[in-house]
């Protein structure tokens, strides 16, 4: 009896490998939420399922700002999105608010609310160039060497990561549990309009900037919440994806940031964005799959969404013919203070494309908030 007892559980146990082996996993050096959170994620993924998310999607909206519950996403479907993006911009300086006006205290308290809920957090950092003093987009040569070790800037930069460590380390709930973040440093750098882009620093300066970057927050502060995301901007081919990859051990998923542009010039229009974007999303999922990390659309979106069907005719075939973890749509700015121009990437209640953002949150395979718990995502 005893002898068929422990073969039974032999069986089983080979069989529960079988199922989840060749599966990307995180390494030990993360909390056990974080390491379900990737689990997970990895699961969904497999299944063909696409997380939808949104940039400061609780914090503010084309017409309002900062009226708790409210979000554009929810007063079109009913449902938060699954990804809740944030941005650190300016914590750097030691601002209470980011660069786009969000408080960080109230940046932090909705954080900790969707984890509760089940949600999932992404952050990316436009920290301001250390060299310069301008913003993130000052891309100056020389900037990244000026932080790496030996660098002018090197001592003031170390200090800005710990700022950035105090503010990640301080996303937990009452019980001490911290959030889970994907956070997403030193994005779009196949670009060239910051400062650690191509077009100003080396591969090699990149990777010691990203080295250096986990070295602190993972090493040296012990942050053990993080999954980092690997970010570029457009790349044609798999060697330019891959360029700047500081290496397996310092990076869980892979990602791209792409968008949608009027007119049909070159780089604009519908079938350009479904062209470059197949090919793109294709080459990160073999990259990611050969890599044992996972593929994200970190950024997506069409400004004001000028195609009232963009979602189910544009969106989804794109993601259902290649799916990837999770889609981030940019933030809902509304009427930008200095151009005057409409900024935002998902409908409110009453634009045109809302009944078909609607379809589009119906579609198979598409995950809202609506569709997550705290046990299915982080337990
Ligand atoms: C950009 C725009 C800016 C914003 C920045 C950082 O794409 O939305 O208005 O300041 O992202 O969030």
């Amino acid at each position: 009896m005893l002898f068929s007892k422990h073969i039974f559980i032999i069986l089983l146990g080979s069989l529960l490998a079988a199922c989840t082996w060749g599966q990307p996993a995180l390494p030990p050096n993360r909390t056990p939420a974080t390491k379900a959170l990737y689990g997970h994620l990895a699961q969904w993924y497999r299944q063909g399922k696409v997380l939808i998310g949104h940039q400061d999607d609780v914090a503010y909206g084309v017409n309002w700002q900062y009226q708790p519950g409210r979000s554009d996403v929810k007063e079109v479907t009913g449902a938060y999105p699954a990804v809740h993006g944030w941005e650190l911009g300016n914590l750097e300086l030691d601002s209470v608010r980011n660069l786009d006006k969000v408080p960080f205290p109230f940046m932090r308290q909705r954080i900790i609310d969707a984890y509760q809920a089940g949600a999932i957090i992404t952050i990316s950092w436009h920290a301001n160039n250390p060299m310069t003093g301008q913003s993130a987009w000052d891309p100056k040569a020389g900037t990244v060497a000026s932080v790496l070790p030996g660098g002018s800037r090197h001592q003031l930069f170390v200090g800005w990561l710990h700022k950035l460590a105090d503010f990640l380390a301080s996303l937990e709930t009452k019980n001490g549990e911290k959030v889970p973040v994907l956070f997403r440093p030193w994005h779009e750098q196949t670009g060239n309009w910051f400062w650690w882009c191509q077009n100003v620093c080396t591969p090699e300066e990149f990777k010691q900037l990203w080295t250096m970057t986990v070295d602190i927050l993972q090493n040296k502060r012990g942050l053990k919440h993080l999954i980092w995301v690997y970010d570029t901007a457009e790349f044609n081919s798999t060697a330019h994806l891959l360029e700047r990859y500081p290496g397996n051990a310092l990076v869980d998923m892979i990602s791209f940031d792409n968008y949608q542009y009027d007119g049909n010039g070159v780089g604009s229009g519908t079938a350009r964005y479904l062209a470059d974007n197949s090919r793109r999303l294709q080459l990160l999922s073999q990259a990611a799959d050969s890599l044992g990390k996972l593929p994200a659309l970190a950024e997506t979106g069409y400004e004001t969404i000028p195609q009232n069907e963009w979602w189910t005719q544009t969106l989804l075939p794109l993601l259902q013919q290649h799916p990837v973890c999770y889609v981030l749509l940019w933030r809902n700015a509304g009427k930008m203070p200095d151009t005057g121009k409409m900024h935002y990437y998902a409908p409110y209640a009453g634009h045109a494309s809302a009944p078909d953002f609607v379809r589009f949150f119906k579609s198979p395979n598409i995950v809202f908030a609506n569709q997550l718990s705290h046990a299915t995502t982080y337990q």
